[in-house]
């Protein structure tokens, strides 16, 4: 099978919930997301998304990840997608890093892959477990009365977990936290997520203020020795997000014992290929394990879905239902929420249906001569 053209177009998506807000200000109105097509001569088309969250989340852009994949388009015309393995060497032999912006393409490859297989992508990932996936959903950052008003609705819209976006000021994210906490119903999952912000005398002053509350602490600090630094004084689960980039990150991060789960955002790590490899490592160390990524709507929640299943349950926490989170559309699929559970598709590959009509002017519709 050969990779006959290639095709992206831009999709802006804006959030349900008005302007996202994380620590020191951070904000953003939506995804500025990138679809991804490609076509084969066997008529099989497989589709790719990527969304960073704005420019200040990850070392990513949409800039970067839009020129990369203009960069990277052309040396994949003519290649089998099935070679998902060969391809992602391909990549990264002509551009240095970006994994972001190699994510789509690897992502549409593997829905080709599984495709032509007939398997859906949880099933060619080597297989699902269960039939649903937890749902959480992100607080964001805002006063701690109107974060405890967004927190109730969403227990109300059926979420059992909650992430609290903390990693402000110290004095009032405790109040953030035990004023969101009132309003929970008992047996909610609760994460405290710093998004990396803290010094580790700030995330130690945090812990022991609240010290009577049962939460998941999620990436406190950004760097290897200050989350080691946290480590020794937390006795509560730690999870890395922003921290888990690659696979020697994860590599020592493990052998340092510094956490008790990992999230792993499909983009971050270069895209499906990568993060399968950390996800089945990932269990077998033992570790909770989130799969999602960065944003997206319909086509990225798919991937997030299938790649979420294949984790056991016993290893498993929860991903996003990220086509919840914006006002916009960009394929049909059937995924199906209730309970704050999500599926995934039983359909072969990623299980979208998509119509570029909609999307405009594509950024580029590159084809083989
Ligand atoms: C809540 N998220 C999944 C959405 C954004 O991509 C950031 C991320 C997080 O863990 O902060
Ligand atoms: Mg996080």
């Amino acid at each position: 099978m050969k990779i006959t053209a290639i095709t992206a177009w831009a999709q802006w998506q804006p959030f349900v919930d008005g302007i996202y807000t994380c620590s020191g200000g951070r904000s953003a109105a939506g995804f500025d997301s990138t679809l991804l097509r490609v076509q084969t001569d066997a008529g099989l088309i497989g589709w790719g998304e990527y969304a960073p969250l704005g420019s200040f989340y990850d070392p990513a852009f949409v800039g970067g990840a839009r020129e990369g994949l203009r960069l990277l388009a052309p040396l994949l015309l003519g290649a089998d997608p099935q070679s998902t393995g060969a391809l992602v060497r391909r990549m990264d032999l002509h551009l240095n890093g970006h994994p972001y912006a190699k994510s789509a393409l690897d992502m549409a490859c593997h829905d080709i892959a599984a495709q032509a297989a007939g398997l859906p992508l949880a099933e060619a990932l080597g297989g699902r477990f269960g039939e649903t996936v937890p749902l959480y959903r992100s607080v964001a950052q805002a006063a701690p009365a109107a974060m405890a008003d967004k927190a109730r609705a969403y227990v109300a819209a059926g979420y059992r977990r909650i992430q609290i976006k903390v990693g402000l000021d110290v004095g009032e994210d405790i109040e953030r936290m035990h004023q969101v906490m009132d309003v929970l119903p008992a047996g909610t999952v609760v994460y405290a997520d710093a998004n990396a912000a803290w010094r580790p005398a700030q995330a130690r002053e945090f812990l022991r203020a609240t010290r009577d509350l049962a939460y998941t602490f999620e990436q406190p600090c950004a760097g290897f020795d200050e989350n080691a630094n946290v480590r020794a004084v937390c006795d509560r689960p730690l999870v890395l997000d922003e921290s888990i980039d690659s696979l020697p990150a994860f590599l020592r991060a493990q052998q340092a014992r510094l956490m008790d789960g990992i999230t792993i955002k499909i983009a971050r790590v270069g895209g499906i290929t990568r993060t399968r490899q950390l996800r089945d490592l990932a269990v077998e160390c033992g570790l909770g394990v989130t799969i999602e990524d960065t944003g997206g709507a319909q086509i990225d929640t798919a991937a997030m879905a299938h790649l979420s299943l294949g984790v056991p349950e016993s290893h498993r926490t929860h991903t996003c239902d990220f086509h919840h989170w914006v006002t916009v559309a960009n394929a049909q699929v059937p995924l199906h929420c209730a309970g704050g559970q999500m599926d995934a598709p039983r359909l072969p590959g990623l299980g979208v249906t998509v119509d570029p009509a909609a999307f405009g002017a594509p950024l580029f519709d590159l084809h083989a001569r």
